[in-house]
């Protein structure tokens, strides 16, 4: 039989571009679900109760759709205390790597880890998304760097969609760093990449898309190439860290590959703006990054929109460079650092979030979406990010179910 709930006396952000007012704003508004997707969107006025169908009464507060945190690299071993520390000696990136921090001493601690120890590490940073209304996150593996322990990660990243409320995306970023293996040989790990590492995780079919650190400290714009060309035989969607740290012309190579997304890009050039538009893929903007390395080139984030490239906003959590487990706060770094509104923060944490995981059934408050949303006591939607760490979440709502 049919699962039938209405949600009434809703004001609702529906982030549907179908509505020309701010934020797709709907007040006065009830919802009915079915079977875990929105069936419709009517006026109060229009609405009446069936028998038999469960009513839950929003008395008036904001629903938005579940937020999602579409970069996060969030199922790691060990920490990096250490290396912030070091850092605040006035240590560079390069020096705490040399010292034997890094990416390194994450990848191994990760590859010493067992699968509970690393899901029981990652689980509260999961659940600190969540209880800010986090409906869909992506995990990519990356500190691994072999077989082997690329696939627990990812496994690792399934294991916490099954077990905890939300819907988990994995992404295979087996071309990260160089391990300490292959120290010089970066491109002996590209061909391990492309003839061992990305079959495998297809084969097991635990990626949904393959991404890649393409910078002077990841790889070349050429390693790059050998990557995309393999994950596209494979099927697999991409994107890639691009344009961080120097231009590498990372992101004109996404938008060849007709790319999901191109995240970072605070280096893009004129072209690069014109190639993403052009391919429609979106540009994620990672500002948890730019604070905690305290960058200070910016996202070329007017360019970016005269171009009408979407843009999606994420935290990168992960214990080097953006060791935040809020996604609203991120919204708020949009904001202030980058000039976004706070429309176009929420906008880039849920509509233009889907869009970076190639997802068209969430994202946004729209008939035959799924029912994944979250109210919210607030008195106006730009109150998400504007006040971000105050917890704000009444109900989070996944597939139509209060979790
Ligand atoms: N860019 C970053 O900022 C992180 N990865 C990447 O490709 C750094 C990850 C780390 O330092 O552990
Ligand atoms: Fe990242």
């Amino acid at each position: 039989m049919a699962h039938l709930r209405s949600w009434i006396n809703l004001r609702i952000a529906s982030f549907d571009p179908a509505w020309p007012q701010p934020y797709g704003a709907l007040p006065g508004m009830a919802l009915e679900v079915r079977d875990g997707r929105i069936e419709r969107l009517l006026p109060m006025a229009e609405w009446s109760a069936t028998p038999g169908v469960e009513v839950i009464d929003g008395e008036g507060r904001w629903l938005t759709p579940g937020l999602i945190d579409c970069h996060t690299h969030l199922v790691w071993g060990g920490d990096r205390a250490a290396d912030f520390e070091r850092r605040l000696q006035g240590a560079t990136y390069a020096e705490v790597a040399a010292a034997g921090g890094g990416i390194r001493s994450t990848v191994a601690a990760t590859r010493a880890a067992s699968e509970q120890g690393l899901f029981d590490a990652a689980e509260p940073r999961l659940r600190a998304l969540l209880a800010e209304g986090v409906t869909c996150v992506e995990i990519k593996s990356g500190y691994g760097l072999d077989a082997e322990h690329e696939l627990k990660q990812l496994r690792v990243a399934r294991r916490l969609g099954r077990e905890l409320p939300v819907r988990v995306r994995s992404t295979l970023l087996a071309a990260h760093a160089v391990p300490v293996e292959f120290a010089g040989n970066a491109d002996g790990y590209i061909d391990l990449v492309c003839s061992t590492i990305l079959p495998a995780a297809a084969e097991a079919g635990l990626a949904d898309a393959v991404d890649l650190f393409c910078e002077n400290v990841g790889f070349s714009l050429a390693q790059s190439r050998r990557v995309f060309e393999r994950a596209r035989e494979l099927g697999l969607p991409l994107k890639g860290h691009v344009e961080q740290l120097s231009h590498q012309g990372g992101a004109r190579l996404v938008a060849e590959f007709a790319g999901l997304s191109a995240d970072h890009v605070e280096y893009l050039d004129a072209a690069d703006i014109a190639a993403l538009a052009a391919a429609g893929t979106v540009a994620v903007l990672l500002p948890g990054a730019f604070l905690f390395l305290n960058e200070t080139r910016k996202p070329p984030v007017a360019a970016l929109r005269a171009a009408g490239v979407p843009l999606a906003v994420s935290t990168d959590l992960n214990p080097g460079t953006s060791p935040f487990a809020s996604l609203r706060l991120m919204g708020n770094l949009a904001c202030c650092l980058f000039g976004l509104t706070p429309e176009e923060a929420l906008a880039g944490m849920t509509r233009e979030a889907a869009r970076a995981l190639g997802l068209d059934d969430c994202g946004m408050i729209r008939a035959g979406l799924r029912a994944d949303f979250a109210l919210w006591d607030i008195e106006h939607p730009a109150q998400l990010v504007y006040e971000p760490l105050t917890p704000r979440l009444w109900r989070r709502v996944l597939g139509g179910e209060v979790v």
